[in-house]
């Protein structure tokens, strides 16, 4: 396979202005005509126009209405080469081709997902409906003629406006969608079949009238209400926040049930994976509505940044993704809480980034080579990149991080840009200079920081030394310190904010207040291997308040002692930093205790930290779902993350020890939680009451895990008698931990009472497939064969696969049992659908953390997988990364 390099960028030799596409869908095949005007970038280039496509059948190509000879073109399997071109300034390229959507289990391209015709291009799925330079810096005005069936496909979408329809004979009929925006061909969609559509309206504030529909299939649409609600929210916020509105007089989403990815950001009809808008009370739980709101909020959002603006290349691909991400992650902040969403975000990096970032597929934002672009859609590419865009922020402020996004749309509409276009928007927005920012793109790892701090009482003076390194990585041996932003604040002995007034840095005394009104986070910018800042006037040693709010992804390892920890978990006004002061306990603690387990010692539990854990339950003053997730301890992922060599056994056993400890000694504060926490009210999808089941059900966890009849007795109450699908999937959950009749009962009653609704049924996969009851591949073997089961379908994969794959007993089991079960599954599934195959084999990725036994093993199945005929290149890309 061969490997793309961003330093080989060229501009095209051909552009595209209008391109007419006609799809003829039927059931045996469909016939794709596409009628493009192309013009040569510079009078006079000679050069042959190579057009991308792949699984096609090629019936004709005309120039300018000439039929092409053999000897004009070149086809292969990837190619199609145009060697004889008029020498004009503008021509016309016509092709017709065949496809064969029904067959089509990739899910890229044109296929089918429950009867219905849909499509996904990014990032190179067009070349697998006609030929065509499938790149986003081609950008052309579509039109598309759809003709199919018309009982089988009553619906006709494709982007822009609908500007004709009608009947044909034969029980046919036809619809023809025309975009005003020029678009590259990975933002192109086609939608056809017997679905019905909630319409609902929202008037911009200019005062144009946009209609909005949802598709669904008949049965679902009572599920799309608040995809709505979401959908009009992020409308109004990004007019609100952004000054930005939608610019058509029509936005349509449709939910498909088969879909590779969370969803995609098509013109104007945005195609949704439908566990991301289908939600009843009943049958979806907080979590998904807050991750539907998110994802429709992010869709939404790409309509500026990706679509308006677009990558010149898939290299910048975070420049609409990370910078979308973010907006999301705003969006969903201003309507919930800050701080827990903020918590969020930053445990999702941690358990997913930081370990790709430490691992053989550690890659920068912007990568500098792919073998096939899908594998770059990563938590770097996404999670990494946002908070990239929100260092910006941090360091030029709300104001200067808006004018920088203004100049940039006004200087990048209806372009195909680089990062670097961005960084200068930002930067010339602010007259900023901001000097080796751009590292953050160039340079993977994830930095270490390490801060020292001392105070001299003679002097009054505190300084904070800093050093930094960036790990190396894969073809980065040495790497340049990077720009990072710290926000701190210093903490007097009574827990209360120090306002700051000036700091003493690079042999320069600098000024930190604004117009006269004292400071109390400042910013400060680590730039060097190894910086110092002297703050002055200090009449006590403060506790710092280090990178408050998560400031910059990096690791920081500080010189903060427990008792400076427990203060700023009591006393921090920077509630991440709180949070993030408890966490950092909760890891020193859990690693000092798998070195215990590993020597054979008796497991003893810190009492100072059990009652840190009950002040903050007892805490009438903090926020409840902040102390759903203070109460939280990190997950197993991230311990292991921390070890020289991970062990996944003693990183479970100790932390089921914890819990249990934590459950059997706040047995009565947990009871209390649960029964205060209950409530008679109709499910609402609002702050108050989703922090008040969010607590709830972490105290009922705990409580469940402690094997007591009388818990599991309260656990069964909570599941009968839960009407909504949080409180009673949450119940079952804290059942199902341990093993016995009343897990298997309960199991069994879930899913007969959910067998109809295959959202439910995937969740009741991942909760027995993420389980760490012992021996469980044995479970999931099993459920692979369960009639609710199809390999065809990603989120069943996601659901029973990546579920197992992210219990770290049970994939990593020292017999092998997981890996070999992992291995055999991606060399099935490589051949129905390779994006979702390469997902899954990343699971051994990391194989180098674990002990030789595991090492042997899981490397053993990454050899057989290379090994296995006709492996696709996503596959291959990630498994021979994984071992080189
Ligand atoms: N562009 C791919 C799906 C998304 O990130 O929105
Ligand atoms: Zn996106």
């Amino acid at each position: 396979p061969k490997e793309i390099f961003l330093k080989d960028y060229k501009l095209p030799d051909y552009y595209f202005q209008t391109v007419k596409l006609n799809f003829s869908l039927g059931e045996e095949k469909t016939i794709v005509c596409s009628e493009i005007t192309v013009f040569p970038r510079e009078e006079g280039i000679a050069s042959p126009l190579v057009l991308d496509g792949q699984d096609l059948k090629l019936l004709s190509i005309k120039v300018n209405g000439k039929e092409l000879k053999v000897e004009e073109y070149h086809l292969d399997s990837r190619h199609l080469t145009l060697l004889s071109l008029p020498r004009s300034t503008k021509f016309t390229l016509e092709i017709v081709t065949e496809i064969y959507p029904q067959n089509n289990t990739s899910l890229e391209g044109l296929y089918k997902s429950s009867g219905n015709f849909c499509t996904q291009c990014e990032a190179e799925g067009f070349r697998k409906i006609t030929f065509y330079q499938d790149r986003p810096d081609i950008m052309a005005i579509y039109t598309c003629r759809i003709e199919a069936d018309k009982t089988l496909y009553p619906v006709l979408l494709s982007n822009g406006n609908l500007i004709e329809k009608g009947d044909l004979e034969g029980g046919r009929h036809y619809a023809v969608w025309e975009d005003p925006f020029k678009k590259p061909c990975y933002l192109f969609a086609l939608v056809a079949g017997q679905l019905e559509s909630r319409d609902d309206t929202f008037i911009t504030r200019s005062g144009r009238k946009v209609s909005l529909r949802i598709w669904t299939p008949a049965q679902d649409l009572a599920k799309t209400a608040h995809a709505m609600y979401s959908l009009k929210a992020a409308m109004k916020w990004d007019e609100d926040v952004f000054g930005l509105e939608y610019d058509l007089d029509l936005f349509n989403i449709v939910a498909v049930p088969d879909f590779n990815m969370g969803a995609m950001e098509n013109k104007s009809l945005n195609i949704f994976n439908s566990k991301l808008v289908l939600a009843s009370p009943e049958t979806a739980s907080d979590a998904d509505y807050a991750a539907i709101l998110g994802v429709i909020g992010h869709e939404y959002f790409h309509n500026w940044t990706g679509n308006r603006v677009t990558c010149r290349d898939w290299f910048q691909l975070s420049l609409k993704e990370g910078l979308t991400v973010f907006r999301d992650q705003e969006f969903s902040s201003d309507m919930g809480s800050r701080t827990v969403k903020r918590i969020a975000d930053v445990s999702k990096l941690r358990s997913y980034q930081f370990p790709q970032d430490a691992g053989p597929m550690a890659h920068p934002v912007r990568p500098h080579s792919y073998i096939k672009m899908d594998n770059f859609y990563t938590v770097t590419v996404y999670e990494k990149g946002a908070e990239v865009v929100r260092m910006y922020k941090t360091l030029l402020g709300s104001h200067g991080f808006r004018k920088g996004m203004d100049l940039y749309f006004k200087r990048h509409d209806g372009q195909a840009v680089t990062c670097e276009d961005f960084f200068a928007a930002m930067c010339d927005a602010n007259d900023a200079n901001l000097s080796n920012f751009l590292s953050w793109y160039s340079q993977a790892g994830t930095p270490l920081v390490k801060v020292t701090s001392s105070y001299n009482a003679e002097a009054r003076s505190y300084s904070l030394k800093f050093s930094q390194v960036v790990p190396p990585t894969r073809g980065q041996p040495v790497k340049e310190p990077m720009f990072i932003p710290v926000a701190l604040g210093l903490l007097d002995s009574n827990g209360k904010d120090i306002p700051l007034s000036s700091v003493y840095h690079d042999g320069m005394l600098k000024s930190i207040e604004k117009n006269g009104e004292p400071i109390y986070t400042t910013v400060l910018q680590v730039k060097k291997k190894e910086e110092e800042f002297v703050f002055s006037d200090l009449s006590e040693r403060p506790v710092p308040s280090l990178l408050r709010g998560f400031s910059a992804p990096v690791r920081l390892d500080s010189d903060l002692t427990d008792s400076d920890l427990f203060f700023l978990l009591a006393h921090d006004s920077d509630e991440f930093n709180r949070w993030e002061a408890g966490q950092v306990l909760a890891r020193k603690l859990m690693l000092s205790l798998v070195a215990d387990y590993q020597q054979n010692k008796p497991l003893v539990l810190n009492p100072k930290f059990v009652l840190g854990i009950k002040s903050i339950l007892s805490d009438s003053s903090l926020d409840k779902e902040f102390i759903a997730k203070a109460i939280t301890l990190p997950g197993e992922g991230e311990i292991m993350d921390l070890m020289e060599v991970a062990d996944p056994d003693a990183v479970h056993a100790v932390r089921s020890f914890i819990r249990k400890q934590l459950a059997a000694e706040l047995k009565a504060e947990f009871l209390k939680t649960v029964q205060n926490n209950r409530s008679s009210e109709a499910y609402v999808f609002n702050h108050s009451s989703m922090v008040r089941r969010a607590l709830k059900n972490v105290a009922l966890a705990y409580l469940a895990s402690l094997e007591d009849m009388e818990f599991t007795e309260l656990a069964l109450h909570e599941y009968r008698s839960a009407t909504n699908m949080t409180e009673q999937f949450a119940a079952l959950a804290a059942i199902a931990q341990n093993p016995g009749k009343t897990r298997d009962d309960v199991l069994a009653d879930f899913y007969s009472k959910w067998e109809h609704d295959y959202l439910v049924v995937n969740k009741w996969f991942a909760l027995q497939a993420m389980s760490d009851i012992h021996g469980n591949v044995e479970n999931v073997r099993n459920l692979l064969k369960h009639p609710a089961f199809d390999l065809r379908n990603p989120n069943k994969v996601y659901s029973l696969i990546g579920g197992f794959c992210g219990s770290p007993v049970n994939f990593h089991a020292k017999d092998g049992s997981g890996y070999k079960f992992l291995g055999e599954v991606v060399v099935q599934l490589d051949k129905l659908n390779p994006q979702v195959a390469s997902r899954m084999v990343s699971a051994f990725s990391r194989w180098r953390r674990y002990d030789e036994t595991r090492q042997k093993l899981a490397k053993g199945q990454l050899e057989m997988i290379l090994s296995t005929n006709g492996l696709s290149e996503n596959v291959f890309e990630i498994a021979s990364k994984s071992l080189a």
